[in-house]
């Protein structure tokens, strides 16, 4: 059986990735000092030019880059090639107004489909599997990514995208689909919808890739056991390129870096210097070989650790551990990135003061966020049906800003408890970052 899907490239020795990253590197820092305006002036106001880059050694020596950086240079101001040879824009989930949107040449699209398509022969796909994409299609990257791996691979795809559970089970069991790709949470919505509907015994799957949120050991033993599977995680944020940046093996202890494209550093969060392997800290992306959008120092906010350890599946490639936390205070709820901040913004502009509380929490595998408000001391004289009427107004409010259903409760005035520190706006019960 096809052990790897990039042989060449997924064993390579060390000393061969760092030549392909110290090149890679050079090159990147000189084409965005030429092309992007942008990130001249980022790096001129460190003081540092392209000659000062000699290999990733010096990377440390590069100004950092961050959401809020996209964010200004929304739309065109990080491209590094000209619009005619961008083919496809991709977006980050959950956020309105100013999103961040990464440009793709086609051979990006490339690069990115062998991300997926590795994940997916280290998940022991092959070309004659029924790859299941139940990821959302669309600027969300789940979908499109692993949809393309799998036809690099040559693998029969499903384009199913999320939602709509009985076609789901109905092409999973007609189809015999045997690998399943979509968040961990809809795995186990799916597993338990088909034991619901005594169809353990007409599933063909065999593995599942799952990844774009958080989830823990249990809940992977769980979707075995449930699904008779294994599950594989999988990891890649939007902007880097999208899932697959890296991809767990058939070792499961860590997620392979695809170091050939992207050169990985964990710094502290608070100072910016750079940690050794093994120790905790912000994964920092630097995604040198990407044409139209390459990204330099990109600070991911998610905390991780790297090893270097010896992986028993015979890739050379970096591990990393899942996620252990983010060192911003975003929420991927449902699969969609969720900002205290986008919320607060909702609440004042309908007039309510900043006091509320957001607790997100996970009954039958499925997310739920509610949002608890004050209501302002002129409602609470109101009757109970004006009070659901401004409850529903917030409910579609937050549905146009976060693009998921969130329940909203009015609480009596001065109900929520103040702090005296740091106010506590999210309680987040599902306890999804171990270590
Ligand atoms: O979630 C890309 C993706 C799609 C990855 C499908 C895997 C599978 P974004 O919407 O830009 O992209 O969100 C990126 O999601 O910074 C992490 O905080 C989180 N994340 C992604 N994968 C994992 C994972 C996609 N396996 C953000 N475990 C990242 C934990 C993950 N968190």
């Amino acid at each position: 059986m096809q052990r790897y899907f990039s042989p060449e490239k997924e064993t390579a020795s060390r000393e061969q990735v760092i030549e392909w990253q110290n090149k890679g590197l050079v090159d990147a820092v000189k084409r965005v000092w030429d092309n992007v305006p942008y990130y001249r002036a980022k790096m001129e106001e460190k003081g540092v030019t392209p000659d000062d880059i000699k290999g990733i050694e010096d990377l440390h020596k590069l100004p950092f880059l961050t959401k809020d950086d996209l964010r200004e240079a929304y739309p065109y101001g990080l491209m590094a090639r000209p619009l005619e040879d961008c083919v496809r824009i991709q977006s980050t989930s959950g956020t309105t107004g100013r999103r961040v949107v990464a440009f793709y040449t086609m051979n990006d699209i490339h690069l990115w489909e062998e991300c997926c398509a590795r994940a997916l022969v280290a998940a022991g796909a092959t070309k004659e599997d029924v790859v299941h994409v139940s990821y959302g299609y669309g600027l969300f990257t789940g979908g499109p990514g692993l949809n393309g791996g799998s036809h690099m691979l040559g693998s029969l795809t499903l384009p199913m995208s999320s939602g709509n559970t009985d076609r789901q089970i109905q092409f999973m069991t007609d189809l015999k689909s045997t690998v399943l790709c979509c968040t961990p949470s809809y795995a186990a919505y799916l597993a338990e919808s088909i034991h619901e509907r005594g169809l353990r015994d007409k599933i063909h799957l065999k593995a599942g890739i799952f990844g774009a949120e958080a989830w823990t050991e249990e809940m992977r033993h769980d979707i075995e056991q449930a699904l008779g599977i294994k599950a594989y995680d999988i990891y890649g944020l939007t902007e880097i390129s999208g899932p697959g940046v890296s991809f767990e093996c058939e070792a499961q202890t860590g997620m392979h870096i695809n170091e050939d494209f992207f050169i990985a550093e964990v710094i502290n969060p608070k100072t910016g210097e750079v940690l050794p392997d093994g120790e905790k800290g912000e994964l920092v992306f630097t995604s040198f070989a990407k044409e139209a959008f390459p990204l330099i120092r990109y600070r991911t906010k998610d905390i991780c650790i790297l090893s270097r350890e010896k992986c028993s599946c015979g890739r050379t490639f970096v591990k990393m551990t899942k996620p252990l936390g983010r060192s911003d205070d975003m929420l991927i709820v449902k699969g969609v990135n969720v900002f205290p901040s986008q919320i607060e913004t909702v609440l004042l502009n309908h007039g309510y003061a900043a006091n509320y509380q957001i607790i997100v929490d996970r009954q039958k595998n499925s997310d739920t966020i509610e949002v608890r408000v004050e209501m302002t001391p002129e409602m609470f004289s109101d009757e109970l049906s004006k009070v659901t009427a401004k409850e529903k107004e917030l409910v579609s409010g937050l549905k146009s800003m976060l693009g998921i259903y969130a329940n909203v409760k009015l609480v009596a005035p001065k109900s929520i408890t103040r702090s005296e520190g740091k106010a506590v706006r999210v309680i987040d019960k599902r306890n999804l970052y171990k270590g």
